[in-house]
């Protein structure tokens, strides 16, 4: 009879037993969308993960899920990315065998409105730049060092199709996902001399709750975003990010741009 098997009859499991891998995950943002959804590709394939959200009762109930649904273990880290102080003191104080992450997923991220440059909110400008660009940095720069000490590690950064060109109204949104890119491929360079992945992912549309997000609460107009096409889901983003982490040592990928197949650029969507 298989080990597997053998511990699941005597401890009375009803789902199989998986051997611990001991490979951990860190995703940011990872109470929602496709920060869950990579956390849940990732305890399917029996990896540890750091869940980080800054609502403690959304991040308790995603970790317990998974952990029960998947038999992982789940450390969960409760900060908001913009605040640097607090998130250095929460992945400092990571305990010691959870410290060695083998692959970081930027996640968290936002848009907020769709309006011009030169007259749109600039609390709403301020706060995408501080969580796409200064949060995406500060989780970097904690992380990153570490995983150089161990000579071991990957970073996938989800940027966005955004990035690539910038659409009407969303000058500030797609201005911090250039920034994405930029500093993806500035940490490939930094990291070229070491066995450190970086992987920008840049989506197109995915129904999450990002638009609802975007539109302050308004889930009609969020709903218009995804009318007349077949967007994509968290899950298939995660497909690509465990695609991109399960590829051999010697294989980095850069970047992927993943559409829906009706969208052909950030602008050009075929809509029945
Ligand atoms: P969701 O709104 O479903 O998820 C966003 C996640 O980020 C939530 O868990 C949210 O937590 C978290 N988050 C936001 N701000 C912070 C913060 N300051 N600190 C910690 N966590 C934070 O949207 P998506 O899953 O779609 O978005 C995930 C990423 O994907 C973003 O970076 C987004 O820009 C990017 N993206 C999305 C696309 C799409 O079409 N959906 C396409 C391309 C890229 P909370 O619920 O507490 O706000
Ligand atoms: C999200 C995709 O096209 O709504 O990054 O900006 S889009």
């Amino acid at each position: 009879m298989q080990k597997s098997v053998i511990f699941a009859a005597e401890y009375g499991m009803t789902r199989p037993y998986r051997e611990p891998t001991m490979k951990t995950v860190f995703i940011t943002g990872a109470t929602s969308g496709i920060g869950k959804a990579c956390a849940r590709k990732f305890a399917q394939q029996g990896w540890r993960l750091i869940l980080n959200g800054r609502k403690p009762e959304v991040l308790q109930e995603t970790a317990d899920s998974l952990s029960s649904e998947y038999g992982v273990q789940v450390h969960t880290l409760l900060f908001d990315v913009r605040d640097r102080q607090a998130a250095k003191e929460a992945i400092a104080a990571i305990p010691q065998e959870w410290k060695d992450i083998d692959v970081l997923i930027n996640n968290a991220g936002l848009a907020l409105g769709l309006d011009k440059e030169h007259t749109g909110d600039w609390g709403d400008f301020e706060t995408m730049i501080d969580t796409n660009v200064k949060g995406l940095l500060t989780v970097t720069m904690c992380v990153v060092p570490g995983m150089v000490e161990r000579g071991r590690g990957h970073i996938i950064n989800i940027g966005s199709v955004a990035g690539d060109a910038a659409y009407a109204g969303g000058s500030v949104y797609c201005a911090t996902k250039a920034a994405v890119k930029t500093l993806s491929d500035g940490l490939r360079i930094d990291l070229a001399d070491t066995p450190v992945r970086v992987t920008n992912l840049k989506p197109g549309l995915v129904e999450t709750n990002f638009s609802v997000t975007r539109f302050h609460g308004d889930k009609e107009r969020a709903d218009n975003v995804y009318k007349g096409i077949k967007p994509l889901t968290g899950d298939d983003i995660a497909d690509v990010a465990w695609y991109a982490a399960s590829a051999p040592e010697h294989v980095q990928i850069a970047e992927v741009l993943i559409l829906a197949t009706h969208q052909a650029s950030g602008t050009v969507v075929c809509r029945k």
